[in-house]
């Protein structure tokens, strides 16, 4: 099969070359591929490097897609735009990848550039954030995690913590959610858990809800405004989508004094666990911390070597993921970690 598209590929690169040739440009799109290379080429398209998250992701795959493994890993940067990351896809489709991997921004939007590959003959690997499509057949499997899952984690200790033992009941909440990118499964999951659960509490309140997307600046600024509209002592819990958020979140509360953490009234939680996240929950700054583990690599090195020797493989794979606070961390097992 391989041999094939690769064929395919090589004519397709001879036409583009010729093109090119009568034009006076250069084709980048196929001299990422050494023509005649038995290399397995994977086409990898992320929306960006907006956390550190990320960055831990890419790293992973980088990892274990190597040259020493037969493999040739094509990296693209869809800076954070969903048309940019459609137009690397397809120029993977062009190059004649063997597989592409895609983590998508958003969910929906992919049907056409996903029938586009499937028509190419080229299998799609879904990972870290999930795609809603029109026929599952679009893409060959997917890797990531249970983002709802996850939300419930963070809901569980919010219960857990608040759950006043004498009036069998829960304190009154008011919590300020700073969401990640819209519409992105890790959004959209992690939502989803905090709003069932403000529906299921009738003392639970939103007070204020924000897209940060997952970055540390967006957040900052979300938190400075809550400041400056909302009396901080009435603020209990601030419930970030990611550890950048809660940074982010965490500087405002600094710039202007107002404690948070062990002892006093704000609980800050978040999502993914990155080491510096993690020291500042073994600090008492961040209280509870939902592990998004970023290391897929291996996972998806697992399906691409199965789907090389022609083996069924799993639709979908959930990453297994823990949660921290204080009292399950050490210095000790945070530098043991890879993120
Ligand atoms: O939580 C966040 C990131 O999709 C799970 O994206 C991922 C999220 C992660 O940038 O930090």
């Amino acid at each position: 099969m391989f041999r094939y598209r690769k064929v395919l590929g090589s004519i397709l690169a001879i036409i583009l070359a010729i093109s090119c040739v009568c034009c006076g440009k250069s084709n980048s799109a196929t001299s990422e591929i050494e023509e005649n290379s038995d290399q397995i080429v994977i086409g990898f398209s992320q929306p960006g490097a907006e956390s550190a998250w990320r960055v831990a992701l890419t790293d992973s795959v980088k990892e274990v897609f190597t040259e020493a493994r037969g493999y040739k890993l094509i990296y693209k940067d869809g800076q954070s735009k969903q048309d940019k990351q459609i137009r690397d896809i397809r120029t993977f489709i062009q190059q004649g990848v063997d597989y592409i991997i895609i983590c998508p921004i958003v969910e929906t939007g992919w049907d056409t550039v996903l029938s586009e590959a499937k028509q190419a003959g080229i299998p799609v690997i879904i990972c870290d954030r999930n795609v809603v499509v029109s026929n599952e057949s679009l893409y060959t499997a997917f890797v990531g995690s249970d983002f709802q899952a996850e939300g419930e984690k963070a809901i569980s200790y919010i219960e857990d913590k608040y759950y006043l033992e004498e009036e069998g009941t829960y304190k009154d909440l008011n919590i300020v959610h700073i969401q990640g990118t819209l519409d992105s499964s890790a959004q959209l999951g992690r939502t989803e858990a905090l709003e069932k659960a403000v529906e299921e509490h009738d003392n639970w309140n939103i007070i204020v809800q924000e897209c940060g997307d997952f970055t540390k600046a967006k957040a900052r600024e979300i938190m400075k405004k809550t400041l400056e509209e909302v009396d901080p002592k009435t603020i209990d819990v601030i419930y970030c989508e990611n550890d950048e958020e809660a940074m982010g979140a965490i500087a405002a509360l600094n710039e202007i004094g107002i404690h948070y953490g062990d002892g006093n009234q704000i609980t800050v939680v978040s999502f993914d666990a990155t080491n510096s996240a993690l020291e500042m929950c073994l600090n008492g700054q961040i209280s509870c911390i939902v592990e998004c583990n970023p290391l897929q690599g291996p996972y998806l090195l697992n399906i691409v070597e199965m789907l090389n020797a022609g083996k069924m493989v799993p639709k979908i794979t959930y990453i297994e993921e823990n949660c921290y606070t204080k009292d399950n961390l050490s210095e000790d097992f945070i530098k043991s970690r890879k993120y």
